[in-house]
């Protein structure tokens, strides 16, 4: 008999973004357990002589908190409850024992049916066709396989909508928790994908689900991949939300599916144009890193870059990477520049040329605006990196090689500007990238170098590498 690997999709809670260090409450004692048993097979011990020692539980703990790349401690601090609490996908991020020994879970043809046997109420049939459509064809792009709608009989492939019990072992649990389930490569049940219709599943808002993301997940699994531990990957086993009409499948997932089924053979549609490669998850241990934006927020330090963000706290031995989505589905990818006005306790950042500013981690009401708004000129369409100086309260914006000087408590651009970089910061001749005040050091960030000058002299006093501050 053929065992089947379940994929139950998606745990949902709320995302909480900082919580004050305090012990485990019982309820997170009890969701840890529910959680570690369902991802990291964390067992029932049983018998009476048994009493679950606190080592299987502290040891699965440790392996969650190494898949997540989050301190390892064994305990069930602030972070991880917190990533426990995420939005998930429900596939156990370690492969059950027993599953093992299936290592050929995958489809031994390139040609595969899908049918989709019935709707959900929250989006249009056309929305639901097009959204299951292009989820396929996400995998179809990067591969060699090729997907046939059929509109009766058995497909590889059978998409369902359903709530609670529909039809296998696995019932769904309404409103969040589970959200969808997928079975891997097989006959029968293998490889159909069941979507929780007590899930409010969306075409384009940002509220809800968005199937196409969902579904795109799920189909990885009927495909034959399981989870990633790469952040920025598809398969990432926690949801975030992505702009669907830009999605590109990431490297990691790229790799995945290659692996099983290789390259797509199929000549690059846009012939004289090379196709983008996929985008990749930055790596703060890279050298030649060239960040996008930073800035401080209340103590803590942000780091840009392309999709993601570190957030660096004093706390933490390592930054956190986080999509800048997850957090503000508002905010564009690839900013420009970002400050936090001591001023006005906000963070600002930039795109083009529209400025979102942030209280603590909430967007404040009435952005974007446009950099005009910040005193700027309007033949500045676009900013290179910005800081907020502490002593003198002046926001200082780099703009190709001059800067601008903005009085924050005049709420007006200084006189005498813009100027030339080098003419404030001595020896400062390369383009500014990204650009940070702290305890009395002005970072200038340019490419993969950080030049640090002194508020006091102004003198440059050391180069230093990305790493100086994301400690890798
Ligand atoms: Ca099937
Ligand atoms: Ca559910
Ligand atoms: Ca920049
Ligand atoms: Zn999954
Ligand atoms: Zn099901």
């Amino acid at each position: 008999m053929k065992t089947i690997n379940l994929c139950l999709l998606l745990s949902l809670a709320m995302v909480v973004y900082s919580l004050p260090i305090s012990p485990p409450t019982e309820e997170d004692d009890t969701l840890a357990e529910s959680y570690l048993k369902r991802f990291f097979n964390l067992t029932e011990e049983t018998g009476p002589a048994v009493r679950r020692g606190p080592s299987q539980m502290s040891r699965k703990v440790s392996e969650m908190q190494k898949f997540f790349g989050l301190q390892v401690t064994g305990s069930l601090d602030t972070e991880t409850v917190k990533i426990m609490k995420k939005p998930r996908c429900g596939v156990p991020d370690v492969q059950l024992g027993r599953f093992a020994t299936f290592d050929n879970l995958k489809w031994q043809t390139n040609k595969l049916t899908y049918r989709i046997e019935n709707y959900t109420p929250d989006m249009s049939k056309a929305e639901v066709d097009n959204s299951l459509e292009r989820a396929l064809q996400v995998w179809a792009k990067a591969s060699s396989l090729r997907f046939t709608r059929i509109y009766s009989g058995t497909a590889d492939i059978m998409i369902s909508f359903g709530a609670r019990d529909h039809g296998d072992f696995y019932p769904f649990d309404g409103p969040a928790g589970t959200l969808a389930h997928a079975f891997s490569p097989g006959t029968g049940i293998g490889g159909d994908a069941h979507f929780d219709d007590d899930e409010d599943f969306t075409f384009t808002s940002t509220n809800g689900y968005n199937l196409f993301l969902v579904a795109a997940h799920e189909f990885g699994h009927s495909l034959g991949l399981s989870h990633s531990n790469d952040q920025g990957a598809l398969m990432y086993p926690i949801y975030s939300y992505t702009e669907p009409r830009t999605f590109s499948l990431p490297r990691d997932d790229v790799n995945g599916i290659q692996f099983l089924y290789g390259p797509n053979p199929d000549v690059n549609p846009n012939p004289g144009k090379p196709a983008p490669p996929p985008p990749s998850t930055p790596d703060a241990c890279d050298s030649t890193l060239v960040l996008d934006a930073v800035a401080t927020l209340r103590g803590e330090k942000m780091f840009f870059k392309d999709r993601f963000f570190w957030r660096s706290t004093a706390q933490s031995s390592q930054p956190e990477l986080n999509l800048i989505k997850t957090y503000w589905p508002q905010i564009p990818d690839n900013v420009d520049a970002a400050y936090e006005s001591l001023l006005s306790d906000k963070v600002f950042i930039f795109k083009d040329l529209q400025v979102w500013a942030l209280n603590g981690y909430d967007l404040v009401p009435g952005y974007p605006k446009n950099l005009k708004s910040m005193g700027l000129p309007s033949t500045v369409k676009k900013v290179d990196a910005a800081l907020y100086s502490e002593n003198s309260r002046k926001t200082l914006f780099f703009v190709g090689g001059n800067y601008y000087s903005y009085d924050e408590e005049k709420k007006r651009m200084d006189r005498g500007f813009p100027k030339r970089v080098d003419a404030g910061f001595p020896g400062m001749t390369s383009k500014v990238t990204a650009a940070l005040q702290v305890q009395g050091f002005t970072y200038l960030f340019s490419g993969s170098n950080v030049f640090e000058y002194s508020v006091q002299t102004k003198r440059q006093l050391r180069v230093l590498r990305n790493s100086y501050f994301l400690r890798c």
